[in-house]
């Protein structure tokens, strides 16, 4: 997770980001200060009652206005995509930090640090259905639409480096197993159940992809706090025509931070678009999520360096290998005005590439680039999607392809073929700036077989689990434990802790013994013993407290700490909250009112990174009394999030805590163990040194090796 974070250049203004904003005005409408009319602009008075024989009769046929608004009803939904269907999107920009891609890229939005390109990124869950929650256990897309001055560039990742199968012709198998289950359309959104496990424990090549998604990686604080890779090896090409194998990284500028398995699916159902709130709101607020983008660069004539194919999705290349280098950075700065038609109807499309990027001949790729126009018809109907508004070119579009469902444009001219004489020989082929595939020698036997580089499946799990902290492998374990606890066949788990004896043998007896099946009997791999330090969320970015969400649990008699403590959170760039019983305002032990944000009970700890309790013995002995609220606080203790205390505040906080790690109750000092920071003596004002230690455990975004096992929520 190698970063710099420097800062971009200013941009040339005649290239700015907001190009795709100006261009969207003239698709935008906004129904302020207009009157209601039928779809061909004719004002209707009424439109609540329909055309009848008298107050009790039938409807007439010739209402059209009731016979339109029906019509279009019935017609709003599209098919949603058959993965992926469940996202959310923001517009944005990049900006190149230099050109020192320019030696190897003639794609100048890659290269030119004067040069601004507007985004569109979209964000998803794959196994669910539109309206699924956010916080399943499952990999998240991560895809971008780069509006550059040479055409539409889109860069389709996810947020793991690798993928579960290496050949496309899998891909509706394994799409097919991971989706509910075909007879009862049980489970939905879930990867915990026969079918998968079925499946990938029959195709050893799913392993690596596996390891990942049974890691913290699969369930993602924030898409603001997430990775993006571009997963395949692409190619860049130079001016000079030649070839740079090169992979994408996307690195989040707050760190990469994950859920706890438990919080996670609570939040499944107290706040099921938990991750498009927070891209949303921050974006609303503000804090604007950014990302730098990285490259793996590796030149042609090493393509058989490694002992992995380079055309092989379900390998990386350890940064360790190939350090990743620094190329720019990403900023998501506007939510969209409707979510349909833009973050439904976007259309991305792994083949849209740009002078300067081409493919390999990776075969998930290769299938993918079949895949994303042909799905496209499903969910539009009609060849004519690259004429909405979010999906058009910034630069000029103009070819003799004609006609379809919904054509947008009126097409002049009288000679819409090529070569003509009639219209001056346009649209002329342009002698520059064109696209030119990569020339590559191929040549072969026509085959359907599988190298046998590709051929081994599992040294890249093992140096996934090699490389986890201790936190990080009990995560992993409990993951196997509990998605294959959700299989009734035995022999599904068995199936799968065989194929662990081949990752780490020690791994598949832990696994065993929790899922009720016999250590594998067969021969395991031995472990290599490599390890890539950069997998591990140990070495991501820690100490960012911007835009952390804080509850401040508060009732009446509540210390006059809690406002202060709000400001001085608030000063740092977090995101505090007042919580009460009640939503309105709380009386203070100071005799003032205190404004509460919200309700404790429309709100659960599981959508909070921190909670604070401060002191004021009424407001203590209330919060005591009520089980939300005691709940509250002890779920965030159990969740290893950072917990603080003031004032009386200690002994409720302390009760919760169970012993899982010290709370002062006694004396005047700030005492910070395992996350929770106490301050028994703080109740006319705030110390510093709280504020401080309070901040230094939220930024480091979980106590983890705190042990809550015996907390009770
Ligand atoms: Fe996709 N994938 N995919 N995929 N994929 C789609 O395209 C497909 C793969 C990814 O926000 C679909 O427009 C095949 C890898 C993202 O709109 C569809 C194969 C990676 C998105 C499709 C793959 C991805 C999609 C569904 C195996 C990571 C959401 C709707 C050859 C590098 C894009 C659509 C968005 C969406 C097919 C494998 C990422 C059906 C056949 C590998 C982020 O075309």
């Amino acid at each position: 997770m190698a970063t710099s974070f420097q800062s971009i250049p200013e941009p040339d203004p005649q290239s700015g980001a907001e190009d795709k904003q100006r261009r969207l005005d003239a698709a935008r409408h906004d129904p302020q200060g207009t009157n209601l009319t039928t779809n061909q602009g004719v004002r209707v008075d009424h439109t609540d009652d329909s055309l009848t024989v008298g107050e009790r009769g039938p409807t007439l046929l010739e209402d059209f206005h009731a016979r339109e608004k029906i019509m279009h009803f019935d017609h709003e939904r599209i098919p949603e995509r058959v993965v992926h269907a469940r996202g959310s999107g923001a517009y944005g920009y990049f900006q190149p930090y230099d050109d020192s891609l320019a030696e190897f890229t003639v794609a100048r939005f890659l290269a030119d640090p004067s040069v601004q390109t507007p985004v569109f990124v979209r964000f998803s869950t794959v196994a669910g259905f539109k309206g699924s929650a956010d916080t399943v256990r499952d990999v998240r897309g991560f895809a971008t639409k780069f509006y550059t001055t040479q055409g539409n560039y889109d860069l389709v990742g996810n947020n793991f480096p690798v993928f579960f199968i290496h050949d496309g012709i899998k891909f509706p198998d394994f799409v097919h197993a991971v989706k509910p289950e075909p007879e009862s359309a049980i489970p939905q959104a879930q990867s915990a159940h026969d079918t998968l496990w079925d499946f990938v424990s029959l195709q050893p090549e799913a392993q690596h992809a596996i390891m990942w998604l049974m890691s913290d990686r699969a369930i993602p604080r924030s898409y603001r706090m997430m990775q993006g890779f571009g997963v395949h090896t692409f190619r860049l090409v130079g001016a000079d025509g030649r070839g740079t194998f090169v992979k994408f990284h996307w690195t989040p500028v707050l760190g990469t931070h994950s859920l706890q398995w438990d919080e996670a699916q609570k939040i499944q159902g107290k706040d099921p678009d938990f991750n498009r709130r927070d891209l949303w709101e921050a974006i609303e607020k503000g804090a604007f999520p950014e990302y730098e983008l990285g490259v793996q660069l590796v030149p042609e004539a090493d393509e058989h360096r490694f002992d992995f194919d380079l055309l092989d999705a379900t390998k990386i290349i350890p940064e360790e290998e190939v350090p990743v280098q620094p190329v720019g950075k990403m900023v998501l700065n506007r939510n969209p005005d409707n979510f349909f038609a833009e973050t439904e109807q976007v259309a991305f499309h792994t083949a849209n590439v740009v002078p300067g990027i081409d493919f390999t001949n990776d075969p998930l790729l290769q299938a993918r680039n079949f895949s994303y126009l042909d799905t496209q018809l499903n969910r539009f109907g009609s060849a004519n999607f690259h004429h909405l508004p979010v999906n058009r070119a910034v630069t000029e579009v103009s070819n003799n392809q004609r006609d379809g469902f919904m054509q947008m444009q009126i097409h002049q001219g009288r000679a819409p073929y090529h070569k003509n004489t009639l219209q001056g020989g346009c649209p002329a082929i342009a002698d520059s700036e064109v696209f030119r595939h990569y020339q590559e020698r191929v040549d072969g036997e026509k085959i359907r077989k599988r190298s046998p580089s590709f051929q081994e499946y599992h040294s890249q799990a093992t140096l996934f689990w090699n490389s986890m902290a201790g936190w990080e492998r009990e995560h992993i374990v409990a993951a196997y434990r509990f998605e294959l606890n959700k299989c009734d066949h035995m022999h599904v788990r068995e199936q799968q802790v065989e194929q662990l004896n081949h990752i780490d043998h020690d791994l598949a007896v832990a696994v065993a013994e929790g899922v009720g099946v016999t250590p594998p009997s067969g021969t395991p791999t031995p472990n290599h013993g490599r390890t890539s330090p950069a997998l591990s969320q140990v070495n991501t970015l820690y100490g960012s407290v911007a835009s952390r969400k804080i509850a401040i649990l508060v009732a009446d008699g509540v210390d006059p700490v809690a406002a202060e403590l709000a400001e001085a959170l608030g000063a740092r760039g977090a995101l505090p909250e007042l919580l009460a019983p009640t939503a309105g305002s709380v009386r203070g032990s100071h005799d003032a009112d205190v404004p509460v944000d919200r309700a404790i009970n429309s709100m659960a700890s599981v959508v909070y990174d921190a909670v604070i309790v401060p002191g004021g013995t009424g407001s203590v002995a209330t919060l005591g009394q009520d089980g939300y609220a005691v709940h509250f606080v002890a779920e965030a203790i159990k969740h290893a999030k950072a917990v603080g205390a003031l004032g009386a505040g200690t002994g409720l906080v302390a009760r919760a805590a169970a012993g899982s790690a010290r709370v002062e109750v006694d004396g005047d000092r700030v005492v910070e163990d395992l996350g929770v920071v106490s301050a028994p003596g703080a109740t006319g004002s705030v110390p510093e040194e709280f504020v401080e230690s309070f901040c230094t455990a939220l930024g480091r975004h979980r106590a983890w090796e705190r042990r809550t096992d015996a907390v009770p929520a």
